[in-house]
């Protein structure tokens, strides 16, 4: 029931002023007026004691907000004056800050918000190490006013778990994003920088807001203009971009193509032990930093679904790696290489190749032989990106090897934003997944955050989720995954409860049934999104190509190496010790026991690592072929009851976003349904056995 009268239309107004567009940093006026009365005077000036283009932006950003919420532009001053006031400072800037705490507490980018009084006036003092923590300081304060909370007495230090928390775009310069699902590049049009600096700015706000760092602007895949981007031709609009982003706490990266010595060196060679290709490597990073000083480095993807890399010269990785790395450290620039190499040209009838050992066969050999500026970037699983499969087990096996973690927040194989897939409780399962390499509690956030090794450059990566569609993600609601993904590597402790919480609140308001009924549907979103699609860890089963929809045999007798191996007997993937691909032995001891064994392994996984009949039984006590027949039909149920839950905010959200969402979820709900009968038909046909609650199987 809706409010009546006057109530109708400020409940109306309010609603209208949101905007898909500011996504999470929407500020509309506080509706708590006791909040608000009780913030209007510390709210009403600003004093800013440093000066820098980051320190400008932090200020800009409380300004907007203050204005949005408070409804007044606060007065700013560069220096503490006798006013109640918010404080926007570094440890260095006022002999009185270094007393209100210890800076040793602070990483660089780590900050303090403490409310404190000066001379009988009221002080919230944001403090960072140095301004870019004042800026996460700013973010976060604006995330307490959004949230309504207590601001009398609150004292938090913040600092960030991981170092390296970055985005990868995965934009090509005739503007199409490859795996995106949200309309098309911000940077690129027609092989050209588009120069939109208005959108890189607010995609700027949206990264620098959760804390992301480092930006690769450019597809892995790059191809034959993009390689031109570290040449005359480009660099001037990449440094464009760069600066944007610097006064963000931002840095950019390029993808490179590995053989640029070849496409733009004119060599004939990219041999990384040539001398010629080093040469040319060395002026060529020492030009692009007379461009962008802080230029970040190279992501780089090497041998890997037919790019070029050091195979060809019969070199291995690290000395392709390092090869780089050299050109690159004068200027403390960074390599990412990539691990996801395997042999894409595999023949079905092969049961002795097995695609997810790839990653740890080619790079495990190499530990310790990459040099100190070279980070291994890591997928979590060891296939691609699908709805469940097991930790990579490269993860923690490099203890001598700077590694990032590579999470993929556009849903190439979970809906791609049409479907509903909320990623965070996946990446938490990850995050929290302990490989034993140093015993118990050996978990895969403490790896990547380089608790462990002490590794001197650790973090996480993903693959961005975003393009020029207004909303910046297409369904509204895969903004969360952009939300949360930042949200978590700043903080791998936060749970997918609290991060769901806090973008439900930042994005559609304080009201609980929203909070509630939005935040439930995302919870529960992934393992929804898995029952009516590849079972029990046996992933794959879509299009080929573009990845959407059904089609068990899509891949199975491909080149890809993504096989299931159904046959009228059973299904799944063999990939024991025993009898096997050996794929659980890159494990270490208690999870190779774990996964080996039939009667240990967990049922979510059982088809990545044994093949069995249809009618093996479950832990959960039914069948694989009961499973799948249950799974499906349920989720079908579970995706109309999105819809339906949706349904119930109607008049509590503003009606754009509203039916921008509801469209999407009933689109799921009707392709859920194909996912269904797909599959069940096919698994009917192959196993020949009947659904024991006689449900409908074409
Ligand atoms: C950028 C998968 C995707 C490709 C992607 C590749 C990668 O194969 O389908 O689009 O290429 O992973 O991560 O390099």
């Amino acid at each position: 029931m809706k409010n009546s009268g006057n109530e109708t239309q400020i409940e109306q107004r309010v609603l209208s002023e949101y905007d898909d567009y500011s996504c999470w940093l929407q500020y509309t006026k506080i509706e708590n007026q006791e909040w608000l009365a009780d913030y209007q005077t510390l709210l009403s000036h600003i004093e800013v004691l440093s000066h820098s283009h980051v320190m400008e932006s932090a200020k800009q950003e409380l300004m907007t907000a203050i204005k949005g919420m408070v409804g007044s532009s606060p007065e700013a001053s560069a220096e503490i004056k006798n006013y109640s006031s918010v404080v926007l400072a570094t440890v260095e800037d006022h002999p009185s800050i270094c007393e209100l705490v210890d800076s040793q507490l602070l990483d660089d980018e780590g900050y303090l918000i403490t409310a404190v009084i000066v001379d009988g006036y009221q002080k919230l003092m944001l403090v960072g190490k140095t301004d870019v923590g004042a800026l996460y300081a700013v973010f976060h304060l604006i995330r307490l006013m959004k949230m309504e909370e207590d601001l009398g007495e609150v004292r938090i230090i913040e600092n960030p778990t991981n170092q390296l928390r970055m985005i990868n775009e995965w934009d090509n310069m005739d503007g199409s994003i490859e795996r995106g699902y949200a309309g098309e590049s911000i940077y690129y049009k027609d092989h050209q920088f588009i120069g939109d600096m208005k959108r890189i700015k607010d995609y700027a706000r949206l990264l620098s807001s959760v804390g992301i760092n480092g930006v690769a602007i450019n597809n892995v895949n790059v191809h034959e203009v993009e390689t031109n981007l570290i040449t005359s031709r480009f660099l001037p609009d990449v440094a464009r971009i760069a600066e944007v982003f610097r006064a963000y706490g931002i840095k950019t990266y390029l993808s490179a193509n590995y053989a640029s010595t070849i496409q733009l060196g004119g060599l004939d060679t990219a041999d990384p032990l040539d001398q010629h290709v080093q040469e040319w490597w060395g002026e060529k990073v020492k030009e692009i930093y007379q461009y962008i000083p802080d230029f970040g480095g190279f992501v780089i993807k090497a041998d890997s679904e037919h790019r070029p890399g050091p195979f060809t010269y019969d070199r291995n990785h690290a000395d392709g790696a390092n090869m780089l790395a050299r050109a690159l450290k004068p200027f403390g620039g960074i390599v990412f290489w990539r691990c996801f190499v395997y042999n894409c040209l595999q023949d079905w009838r092969d049961r002795k190749t097995d695609r997810a050992r790839a990653a740890y066969d080619h790079f495990k050999p190499l530990d310790g032989e990459f040099l100190e500026n070279v980070v291994l970037q890591i997928k979590n699983g060891p296939m691609d990106f699908q709805v469940r499969e097991p930790v990579s087990p490269l993860l923690g096996a490099m203890p001598n090897t700077n590694q990032v973690l590579e999470f993929q927040v556009t849903q190439e194989y979970t809906g791609q934003q049409k479907h509903l897939c909320y990623l965070i409780p996946q990446w938490k399962e990850v995050l929290d997944f302990d490989t034993f390499t140093r015993g118990e509690d050996s978990t895969v956030k403490r790896i990547v955050s380089g608790e462990l090794y002490q590794n001197r450059l650790s973090g996480i990566t993903a693959v961005s989720n975003i393009g020029n569609d207004r909303n910046w993600t297409g369904h509204t609601l895969a903004q969360a995954n952009f939300y949360g993904y930042g949200r978590l590597i700043w903080n791998p402790e936060l749970t997918a409860e609290e991060i769901t919480e806090e973008w439900v609140r930042l994005t559609f308001g304080n009201d609980p049934e929203v909070v509630d009924t939005i935040s439930t549907m995302l919870l529960r979103s992934w393992s929804i999104y898995e029952s009516y699609t590849a079972p029990l860890g046996v992933g794959w089963m879509v299009n080929p190509n573009h990845h959407y929809g059904p089609n068990v045999d899509g891949y199975e007798y491909s080149l890809w190496g993504t096989y299931h191996f159904a046959d009228c007997h059973g299904i799944g993937v063999n990939r024991t010790l025993k009898d096997g691909t050996g794929y659980t032995g890159q494990y270490f001891k208690e999870n190779q026991d774990l996964y080996e064994s039939l009667e240990t392994c967990p049922d979510e996984l059982l088809l990545f690592f044994h093949h069995v009949p249809y009618t093996h039984k479950l832990k959960s006590g039914v069948t694989v072929i009961q499973h799948i027949y249950n799974t499906h039909f349920e989720g079908v149920e579970q995706a109309e009851k999105l819809v339906e839950e949706w349904q119930q905010l109607a008049g509590k959200i503003d009606e754009d976003r509203f039916n921008g969402i509801l469209s999407r979820l009933l689109e799921q709900a009707e392709h859920s349904k194909e996912w269904r009968d797909q599959i069940n038909t096919y698994f009917y046909r192959k196993s020949g056995i009947h659904d024991e609650l006689s449900r409908e199987i074409y």
